[in-house]
């Protein structure tokens, strides 16, 4: 690598993408918050931000901070996307208005009360029949079992898609994510499966496939209505196909291991779950941040953090140290504390881009983890977890827990 082309900000050459920090990124965390506001990444020689603060800003100021050049390391300005770009995820205004307002209104908490007492009882059913073999105790893979079992039974059918090829829904969320990152090799392990998954992923936006009544047919129908143009109904359908599943598969990892491995935090939440499910949700979302790193493109020279960021260079925002940064969260920011308000994280984004779908997501949790509530007095992990590695999502392949049964 060149020398350093962007001033004078402190560099670091840990690979934020290598597998030791995607393991575990909490050390490099706190070494790029305590660098400065301003951090110079020397193995891609960009600029990244880890404190709260100047993640908050970048993530804020989409008219200096683009997503259209993508939000991955790649800069579409100069890089052929290996799928045609999202028309919300990497949009600006005003091309991104509309897919956002007809998405913002689908996936709203009005919209969504029509699904809630079926999704509870979704997720009474899974756990009554996942805790069938046992009387006393019971131990399960938690990823697999719940954290998978769960979104899958019922997000795809609110979607609206068919059953078959739904095994295809995790590793192109697995594989997208991972395209945001550098070409390392978890992105070239993906790469054999990436035309085939894109392919059935952009098949099962058509609308002679989608079920009549789900968020798909909505987006058609938005059509119809002439809020969004015909041929921007199916790339907004892959937007929920894409941002839809492993996200929350990986926040309920989070959350069922938070509070797994902190028994107290578990018997608080016992005590109000209807009432304590979605700060547990927001806590899990903000103390993991299953969703890490996103990067920005700047589109003239940017003052920030008292550095210059120069036009057309692409910059990382660690959404994880910003969650994590004790500036913003006091002295316990790495503690996960049912006690806290986390609002204000940036695990689901901030601005313009903020999660269109938080709402579907926290729906998820609420009813499992009510579910668990009224059948488990106490959990805990039977077995060591393992990481699953990917560049941009934080997340478990496996999560063994012995649930006690109430
Ligand atoms: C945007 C995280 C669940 C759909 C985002 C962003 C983050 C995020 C950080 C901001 C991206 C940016 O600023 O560039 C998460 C997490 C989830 C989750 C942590 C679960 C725990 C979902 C679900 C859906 C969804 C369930 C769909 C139903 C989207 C879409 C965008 C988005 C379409 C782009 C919005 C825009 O650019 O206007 N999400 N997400 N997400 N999310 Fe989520
Ligand atoms: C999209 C998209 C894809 C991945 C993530 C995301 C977290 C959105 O295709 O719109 O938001």
């Amino acid at each position: 690598m060149s020398a350093p082309t962007l001033g004078y900000a402190p560099t670091i050459d840990v690979d934020p993408f290598c597998d030791e920090v995607l393991a575990d990124p909490i050390p490099l965390q706190r070494q790029l918050r305590a660098a400065g506001p301003v951090v110079h990444l020397g193995s891609y020689d960009i600029l990244a931000f880890a404190r709260y603060e100047q993640v908050r800003a970048a993530l804020v100021d989409w008219q200096g901070f683009q997503s259209a050049a993508g939000v991955g390391l790649a800069n579409f300005r100069t890089e052929q996307p290996w799928r045609p770009p999202s028309l919300l995820l990497e949009a600006d205004p005003p091309h991104h208005d509309a897919p956002r307002r007809v998405l913002q209104k689908i996936l709203s908490p009005r919209a969504l009360r029509t699904l809630r007492d079926d999704w509870f009882a979704d997720a009474e059913a899974l756990v009554e029949k996942v805790l069938a073999d046992g009387t006393h105790i019971v131990e399960i893979d938690a990823v697999t079992e719940l954290a998978e079992a769960f979104p899958l039974r019922v997000f795809p059918d609110a979607v609206g898609i068919p059953q078959q090829g739904r095994e295809n829904l995790l590793p192109y969320g697995d594989h997208l994510f991972n395209s945001f990152g550098p070409r390392n090799h978890l992105v070239e392990a993906g790469e054999s499966r990436a035309g085939e998954l894109q392919e059935w992923t952009s098949a099962q936006c058509r609308r002679d496939v989608l079920a009549p009544d789900g968020f798909g047919a909505e987006i058609w129908a938005a059509a119809d209505r002439g809020d969004i143009l015909f041929d921007q109904a199916p790339l907004i359908v892959r937007s929920l196909l894409s941002a839809g599943v492993d996200t929350t598969v990986h926040g309920l990892s989070a959350v069922l291991h938070a509070l797994a491995t902190h028994p107290e935090q578990w018997s608080r939440f016992r005590e109000a779950p209807a009432a304590a499910a979605r700060v547990a949700f927001d806590e899990a979302v903000r103390w993991e941040s299953p969703v890490q790193v996103f990067f920005r493109t700047a589109t003239r020279d940017i003052e920030i953090g008292g550095r210059t960021v120069p036009e057309g260079h692409k910059i990382l925002m660690f959404l994880g140290a910003a969650n994590r940064d004790d500036r913003r969260w006091g002295a316990d920011a790495d503690r996960f504390d049912l006690g806290r308000d986390p609002s204000g994280h940036v695990g689901f984004g901030m601005g313009i881009h903020q999660c269109v779908g938080q709402h579907v997501a926290r729906l998820e949790a609420e009813a499992l983890l009510t579910a668990l509530a009224r059948r488990v007095e106490h959990l805990e992990p039977a077995a060591p977890p393992r990481r699953h590695l990917n560049n941009t999502l934080r997340s478990w392949d496996s999560l063994p827990l012995r649930l006690h049964l109430a």
